[in-house]
């Protein structure tokens, strides 16, 4: 179509604005959509039970479901800064951090498309929590703030397509305590992810998780209609996601599939076709090229990403992509809630086969320092384990999500889904240990990871622009 146009105009002899206007109308429109704290598990194309997820599911179902993809980073600021800059976290000095700010220098794909001509915009968490002036941002680097898409869509310029940003601030906590089930959810349905005690009061917070995605679903669906109704449905890429797991113990902030394996649908009719389940890897810092690529933009080369369009556009389902058998996520600090306010640094590399952990300061406290467990987000679920750490029944949960680790993890998923037991000093893993322990390390030094390369490695000293901890302010 776009050859017979080309053909035309030559043929009127306008070429050039016509050919402008023309590749001006077939560039998408992009919707990105991002859930906060939401695990892989918890949509109903995924298969879970109870929780209602249409909106979702019908951009899965028009398009493309990805069973593996995963966070940059289980914490809010570093897991969306790995989306705007297409990134690994290791790579964005302060912005790795919680807290923080991101640097001016790391060029972030909005600004990328504005200065192409699109519309930018957008609603609700963009990036961060942190301050963006002492980054050299005059804006959230997610664009500009709107009320609502309808706002937005009423005040763009004719013919430009839009980039727009919809950051829900659900299912953070707080929730209101028994909302899921006042709303008629059962608690009997809940499937308890192994890493967590079944226990009715688990039940019942995992309900109120629930009730909170289904609203940030709700939202996606009025957007979504309100992007139809405009008869632009058709040419808009579509990604929804999370930017890290369930804030749970043992989930949101660790590097097990808990805390950094997400819901992913894309969709775009006009280009890509739809029904489809992929079982390749893709990680978040991919969604910068590929969103770059989709527009006609060359993606930048730091960018650690790769771009996802070429499996978009194909035909197939499953697992065939070259190169996409594994991925990489990185934590730094998260909260500040360890006397010195340092952070807990890790690396791990994922598989089909295996997952491998490196904890780089295995002295310190996976989830903070005792008796807070800071980095795990207050609740009941929080509360439930720690009360019954001496229970004999329960005792194991608050083993796994707040005593010290070891420097090395490794569990194999096909025995061990649900990450749970360390098979790392074990003598029949050690020649598979030791082979994704040498990929991973050879990975963090191509891509320039400042605790691979001899650093030098400031992640500890950076400023945290979070609320001051109390326990930091004493042993200070
Ligand atoms: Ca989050």
């Amino acid at each position: 179509m776009a050859s017979e146009l080309s053909r035309r105009a030559l043929l009127l002899g306008a070429a050039p604005a016509i050919l402008r206007a023309q590749s001006r109308r077939e560039r998408p429109n992009i919707l990105f959509a991002i859930s906060d704290d939401q695990s892989w598990l918890h949509t109903g194309a995924s298969g879970d039970r109870v929780v209602k997820t249409p909106a979702f599911d019908r951009v899965a179902a028009s398009g493309v479901r990805f069973t593996h993809s995963f966070c940059c980073s289980p914490s809010c600021t570093p897991s969306r800064g790995g989306i705007l800059t297409g990134q690994a976290i290791w790579r964005l000095e302060e912005g790795g951090n919680l807290w923080s700010t991101l640097d001016k220098k790391f060029k972030v794909y909005p600004d990328m498309l504005e200065q192409a001509g699109y519309q930018i915009g957008l609603q609700g968490k963009g990036w961060g929590p942190g301050r963006i002036e002492p980054g050299g941002h005059t804006r959230n680097p997610a664009g500009p703030n709107y009320r609502s898409f309808d706002e937005f869509l009423a005040g763009r310029e004719k013919g430009k397509p839009f980039c727009f940003w919809y950051g829900s601030t659900d299912p953070h906590r707080p929730y209101e305590k028994g909302s899921g089930l006042k709303s008629g959810m059962r608690i009997e349905d809940v499937q308890v992810p192994p890493w967590l005690p079944d226990h009715p009061a688990m039940r019942s917070d995992i309900l109120d998780y629930f009730f909170e995605i289904q609203r940030f679903d709700r939202n996606l669906g009025d957007i979504v209609a309100a992007i139809e109704k405009a008869g632009e449905l058709e040419n808009t890429l579509v990604i929804v996601t999370s930017d890290n797991g369930m804030p749970f113990p043992r989930a949101k902030t660790n590097l097990y599939d808990s805390g950094t394996r997400m819901p992913l649908a894309i969709a775009w009719p006009a280009r890509v076709p739809g029904g489809r389940v992929i079982d390749d890897f893709a990680g978040h810092a991919d969604f910068a090229p590929t969103i770059l690529e989709a527009c006609g933009l060359r993606p930048l080369p730091e960018m650690t990403g790769r771009s996802l369009l070429s499996i978009l556009t194909s035909r197939r389902s499953g697992s065939a992509a070259p190169g996409r058998d594994r991925l990489f996520t990185a934590r730094e600090r998260h909260t500040s809630m360890r006397a010195g306010g340092v952070g807990y640094p890790m690396r791990a590399m994922r598989t089909a086969e295996y997952l491998y952990v490196r904890n780089y300061e295995p002295d310190r406290w996976p989830s903070g320092d005792p008796p807070d467990y800071g980095d795990i987000d207050n609740s009941p679920a929080k509360e439930f384990v720690i009360e019954h750490r001496a229970t004999p029944k329960f005792a194991q949960y608050f083993e796994v999500s707040c005593a010290k680790r070891p420097a090395e993890e490794l569990y194999d998923l096909k025995k061990d889904p649900g990450q749970l037991t360390n098979v790392a000093a074990a003598s029949e893993y050690r020649a598979a240990k030791q082979k994704i322990s040498g990929e991973l390390t050879k990975h963090l030094r191509e891509t320039k990871d400042p605790r691979e390369t001899g650093g030098p490695v400031k992640f500890d000293e950076y400023p945290y622009y979070g609320r001051a901890n109390p326990q930091r302010r004493q042993t200070k």
